[in-house]
């Protein structure tokens, strides 16, 4: 039977056709093209580079902006195109999350007319591929701290610095860089083939493993001016962290996919296990255990719906979004535990997407913001007081 998602509250109710089509569509081609390749790609550590092109041939890449060959779908859809990447896998997700939110959003917003006809519409197409720099190696929870910086000198900028942890960094045509100008956050577009810039691929990660994670070194590169992404003059760390409201909002969807694959796995195996002579589902406990994770990716649906409606209508919190990332992962990586213990000793394999959407999730925990960054980012809301130092 073709998998049918969790919609317990009859959600669908609340979306219009086309955004269930596009989920729907999705949620197929998932099934059909990621599934089936998903845990030998994470096994060997590699990303299925092929699916870029696909993505951009459904529209998936940079979906919720217009114009320059970007199909201009809503934040719902965009949203429910996160979750159903992320059921096949959080790297596929954070493919097109990356290529979207943190290259193609920033060169939309903050870059000029031939920086944008040069970029989007390849970029759209999965024709090109982005990554986005933010983090340095003794800088992640603090960007502010950044020590990459760029020198005006004259007829270029003088780039120097790096970065570390990057998606798609080697796979990437252009960076998204964000560096240091007279002492001020600026964004710059530096590209593959530049003299001095190189992105050696990290390696040895047990997360994320069907997904490509680099170093990006900067080593006197010449940047032509017409580098520099212009709308980001000015904005400051604003710069980077709008683009990581967009990144945020669609993990909070995408979380819920990795959930509810863990989930139908749980009650597929909890059905099906015989022990004590009868299915584990007829225990009190193993249903105690599956009827908490239907009640956990309700509510998240719920939140996630209704943010998007919210980004929708351009009354959007950055906040708001801080709240569903946090809450979205958390409950999908203890979904995902939950899953782990269900399927005992079988849920260490391969076999089942399990371990895979656990050990991926920790990731997704930490980037993005961690978990206690957007604890403290309500913290501070709530009473006005920053905590972060
Ligand atoms: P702070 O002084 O609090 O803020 C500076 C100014 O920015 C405003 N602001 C925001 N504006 C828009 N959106 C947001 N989310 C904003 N958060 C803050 C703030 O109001 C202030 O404005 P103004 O007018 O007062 O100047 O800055 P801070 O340096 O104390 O840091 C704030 C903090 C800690 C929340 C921020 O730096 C942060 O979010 N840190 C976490 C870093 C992070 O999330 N890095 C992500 C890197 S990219 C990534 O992980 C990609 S994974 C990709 C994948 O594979 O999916
Ligand atoms: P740290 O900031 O050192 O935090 C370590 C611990 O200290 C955490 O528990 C944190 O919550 C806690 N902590 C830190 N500050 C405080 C505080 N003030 N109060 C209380 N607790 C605090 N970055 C990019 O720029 N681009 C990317 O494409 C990208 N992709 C990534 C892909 C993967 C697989 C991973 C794992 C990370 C990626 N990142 C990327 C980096 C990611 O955003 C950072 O890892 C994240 O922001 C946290 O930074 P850190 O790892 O340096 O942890």
């Amino acid at each position: 039977m073709a998998y049918e998602g969790v919609d317990f509250y009859n959600i669908d109710e609340l979306l219009t056709d086309e955004e269930v089509a596009i989920r729907d569509a999705v949620r197929g081609w998932v099934e059909d093209r990621v599934i089936p390749i998903i845990e030998e790609h994470a096994q060997a550590g590699t990303f299925p580079k092929h699916l870029a092109k696909e993505m951009g041939e459904m529209g998936l890449l940079g979906a919720n902006l217009e114009g320059y060959g970007c199909p201009g779908l809503n934040n719902v859809s965009y949203g429910l195109i996160c979750q159903e990447l992320e059921r096949g896998d959080s790297g596929i997700r954070s493919f097109a999350s990356v290529q979207g939110s943190l290259v193609m959003f920033p060169i939309h917003a903050y870059g000029s007319e031939e920086q944008k006809n040069k970029w989007l519409p390849r970029l759209a197409a999965g024709e090109a591929i982005g990554c986005f720099g933010l983090t340095e190696p003794d800088h992640g929870s603090n960007p502010g701290g950044m020590i990459t910086k760029a020198e005006d000198k004259g007829d270029h900028y003088l780039l120097n610095g790096a970065k570390m942890w990057i998606t798609n960094g080697t796979l990437a045509d252009v960076a998204v860089v964000w560096a240091k100008l007279d002492g001020k956050v600026h964004g710059f577009l530096v590209e593959r083939g530049m003299e001095g810039f190189s992105a050696p691929e990290m390696k040895g990660k047990y997360s994320l493993r069907a997904s490509v994670t680099s170093e990006l070194v900067f080593d006197n590169v010449k940047l032509p001016k017409e580098n520099l992404l212009p709308g980001t003059v000015g904005l400051g760390l604003k710069g980077p962290l709008s683009c990581l409201n967009n990144a945020r909002y669609g993990i909070a969807w995408g979380a819920l996919g990795a959930a509810q694959a863990c989930f139908d796995s749980a009650k597929n195996y909890a059905l099906e296990r015989d022990q004590f002579g009868a299915p584990i589902a007829r225990f009190q406990l193993v249903q105690n255990k599956l009827a908490w994770m239907l009640r956990e990716i309700t509510k998240g649906q719920l939140l996630a719906w209704r943010l998007g409606r919210m980004k929708d209508a351009g009354t959007m919190k950055h906040q708001q979004v801080s709240l569903a990332k946090m809450n979205n992962v958390d409950i999908a990586i203890q979904i995902a535990r939950v899953a782990r213990d269900i399927h005992g000793a079988n849920g260490i394999l391969g076999e089942y997407p399990i371990m895979r959407h656990a050990m991926n999730l920790e990731s997704v925990f930490t980037y993005e913001g961690t978990h206690d960054i957007h604890n403290l980012v309500l913290g501070q809301w709530i009473t006005g007081i920053q905590a972060f130092q």
